[in-house]
């Protein structure tokens, strides 16, 4: 096979995950005299992350950046990096990720012809709203919440009393603006790119979720590649992760730059309250010995 690949990400061009496949396609440039490349059509174009998930199953879109969220309907197994505080820090989610743990998680996606690359990081998603600086799970109450399209964001919003509200990233924005959502959660740099920040003038640092995002192939496509080329593939994809971490860390710092400039109001809070009305989720959506398995791996891992 030879010729320029493709790739789908939600975020824009400029937006580390975009990067790291994009320093992919120039990887596979460079070693293969230029006979494969990735293209990455950023900023959603080519749909939600829940449509072009689909496509990609069925070869339509060869790469596809997401984050674990959309994947959580499709395998069970990418369910336990989704639980509200499973990880406790950055550094935490990335040992748990560069371990078997997180080449298992990756290799449950092969039954939905999804082949999983890698894995890479999110940061912690907050709460921000347009209403009002939120200090207790009290003061969620009432408020409709945009959650990604998973049945676990839905149950975790709700079970802090707020309404969760399932919509496209891409449509979060003017969901905001229009008033037809109070707010949502989500990592700094997104709060930032996506402009939501603009709107939604308080956010609550709860940092609920470190769910890491999923760089995939689809499986149509891996098969129409050679042996070698699918190491060269695996290769890049690994090369990329130190890449992704460096620009991410990066980014992390600059879009807390822009919220320290701007009128957006932020509050720490005590995360106990928050975490103790979250946790019957962990049972509810944690059922197999696999995924028990893959929980008990992670806490482990945590430090100290
Ligand atoms: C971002 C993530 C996106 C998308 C988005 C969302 O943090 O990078 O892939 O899943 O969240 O909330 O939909």
């Amino acid at each position: 096979m030879s010729g320029i690949l493709t790739g789908a990400d939600a975020h824009p061009a400029d937006y580390p995950t975009v990067q790291a496949v994009e320093f992919m396609g120039r990887y596979l440039s460079e070693k293969t005299a230029g006979r494969l490349g990735i293209k990455v059509f950023a900023g959603g174009q080519l749909g939600s992350e829940t449509d072009t998930l689909e496509i990609t199953s069925f070869g339509g879109i060869d790469f596809n950046r997401v984050n674990f969220a959309p994947l959580n309907s499709i395998e069970p197994m990418t369910l336990p990096f989704s639980l509200p505080f499973i990880f406790d820090s950055v550094a935490h989610m990335r040992r748990v990720v560069d371990s078997e743990v997180g080449d298992e998680v990756l290799a449950a996606l092969d039954r939905h012809g999804l082949i999983g690359l890698c894995i890479y990081d999110s940061g912690a998603r907050n709460f921000y709203n347009t209403r009002r600086s939120i200090y207790t799970p009290a003061d969620m109450v009432g408020l409709k919440l945009r959650v990604p399209a998973s049945d676990l964001y839905v149950a975790m919003v709700n079970a802090l009393g707020a309404n969760a509200v399932p919509i496209p990233f891409g449509e979060v924005y003017q969901s905001l603006a229009q008033g037809v959502i109070d707010g949502a959660e989500n990592n700094w740099p997104s709060f930032v790119s996506a402009r939501h920040y603009e709107v939604a003038n308080y956010l609550s640092v709860t940092e609920h979720l470190l769910t890491p995002e999923a760089l995939v192939m689809s499986k149509a496509s891996w098969e129409k590649l050679s042996g070698d080329d699918r190491e060269l593939v695996r290769e890049a994809a690994k090369q990329s992760v130190p890449e992704m971490r460096k620009l991410w860390d990066a980014r992390v710092a600059e879009a807390k730059q822009t919220i320290a400039q701007s009128k957006v109001q932020v509050n720490q809070l005590d995360k106990e309250p928050f975490a103790a009305l979250m946790r019957p989720v962990w049972d509810q959506f944690i059922t197999t010995p696999e995924q028990k398995s893959v929980v008990e791996r992670t806490l482990a891992m945590k430090e100290g």
